[in-house]
């Protein structure tokens, strides 16, 4: 076979065992069901343009200011995301170009504290997120950080959150989680940055499908900086967005490139821009609504079967069930809930004894089967074998339930 030929096998010809374990992982996804909060399932062309040519391209800078020749494709990519990224959530400057969340939020803190400077964020433990200062993230050891918590109903304490911006004086206040079920006072939040200084960053990397939608309210032109990934509730390619007020925008972009990285993944940025055209269609707010139908009655479900779900209910995608009094540990029952062909996350609950890889809570979530077409007949099927789970029955004989499900929702 010529070296041209064999360039253009298909995977499976040139590669079984790298074609086998992709294969694996579509049966994983088909044949089971995804209920972790974070995850979801793009659809066929956001993956098509994720798997295209311009992957081999490199293209240093920004549209029209390039370090490399021939990015012209690369520049309308890039300019086509950034205009219906800006169309869909309102906002007037945006940073299409970080690979993750977390590098958005790195870059992010870096334009608006300074390296050493400080910050304020919602602690992982009571729902916040690694890069918002916890101290094994970068974001923790170059950012001199403080976190506030959540009361005993697990709300946000807007008291607190004050007190502790008031006491630590930050540069830089952050609003957002990723096992916070509950709607966040930007208003709030903003107030309690302006009166001290700071600036606000909205990091709505779990809600960003819900806000674009309408579903959730917005903080964009509220915050100075809205960081987010592309991949969860927004249904679109593994990937981060940065939202800016015009007055930030230009350390932000300096801070994305040559700060925190090199060559933009276009090949992202291409199925950023088909995500953003999605969601901005009627279907789109549709499938949002019925994210939060299902989420808001799986916690109905869930409370039902006698389990205890944080704040009692949730008002975005994420149910977060706290197993304190139950007869197992979220590891125990995310274990088990696999093995019935759930994919569940375990998760710490506010005020959790346990450490991080056992906990005493399981997230759920329901963007991956709401985009399999799951109404509340099905979340009440799932939220029953949850329940069963939990109360110690066998997983294997929720197996062909499961299946059944699968096949009547095929994936996308
Ligand atoms: N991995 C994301 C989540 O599960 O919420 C956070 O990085």
């Amino acid at each position: 076979m010529s070296q041209v030929e064999s360039y253009q096998s298909p995977l499976h010809a040139q590669d079984p065992e790298v074609a086998g374990w992709l294969q694996r992982e579509d049966r994983r996804q088909s044949e089971s069901l995804t209920l972790i909060a974070s995850e979801n399932h793009c659809s066929a062309a956001v993956r098509e343009a994720c798997g295209s040519r311009i992957t081999d391209k490199y293209a240093e800078g920004y549209p029209n200011r390039r370090y490399y020749a021939g990015c012209e494709v690369a520049d309308g990519i890039e300019e086509l995301a950034r205009s219906r990224a800006l169309e869909l959530f309102g906002a007037e400057a945006v940073n299409v170009q970080p690979h993750s969340g977390t590098t958005a939020n790195l870059c992010a803190l870096l334009a608006l504290a300074g390296p050493g400077g400080k910050i304020v964020g919602m602690s992982l433990k009571t729902g916040g997120h690694l890069s918002h200062g916890h101290h094994k993230s970068h974001t923790g050891t170059v950012f001199d950080a403080a976190q506030y918590g959540v009361d005993d109903r697990g709300l946000i304490d807007l008291d607190e959150v004050r007190d502790v911006v008031k006491q630590h004086q930050p540069k830089v206040l952050i609003a957002g989680g990723s096992s916070y079920a509950r709607k966040i006072d930007y208003t709030a939040f903003a107030e309690i940055a302006r009166e001290h200084g700071a600036y606000l960053l909205a990091d709505i990397a779990h809600p960003a499908g819900l806000i674009a939608a309408g579903v959730l309210p917005s903080p964009v032109g509220i915050a100075d900086v809205v960081t987010m990934t592309t991949h969860k509730t927004l249904r679109g390619p593994r990937g981060g967005m940065i939202l800016a007020k015009p007055d930030v925008i230009k350390p932000i972009n300096s801070s994305v490139f040559p700060g925190g990285q090199g060559g933009p993944l276009v090949q992202q940025i291409a199925g950023k821009a088909v995500a953003f055209a999605e969601a901005l269609s009627p279907a789109f707010k549709d499938y949002q609504k019925q994210v939060l139908d299902n989420a808001q009655y799986l916690g109905e479900c869930l409370v039902e079967h006698g389990l205890d779900v944080v704040t009692g209910g949730t008002d975005n995608h994420i149910v977060l069930v706290d197993l304190r009094k139950a007869p197992m540990t979220g590891a125990e029952v995310e274990e088990r809930a696999l093995a019935a062909g759930l994919a569940v996350n375990k998760n710490a609950v506010p005020g959790d004894p346990r450490p991080p890889m056992v906990t005493s809570g399981l997230r759920v979530g329901t963007p991956a089967i709401t985009t399999r077409g799951f109404g509340r007949d099905e979340v009440k099927t799932v939220a029953d074998i949850l329940g069963g789970l939990v109360r110690g029955e066998d997983p294997e004989k929720f197996r062909d339930t499961v299946k059944a499900l699968c096949e009547a929702h095929p994936l996308p």
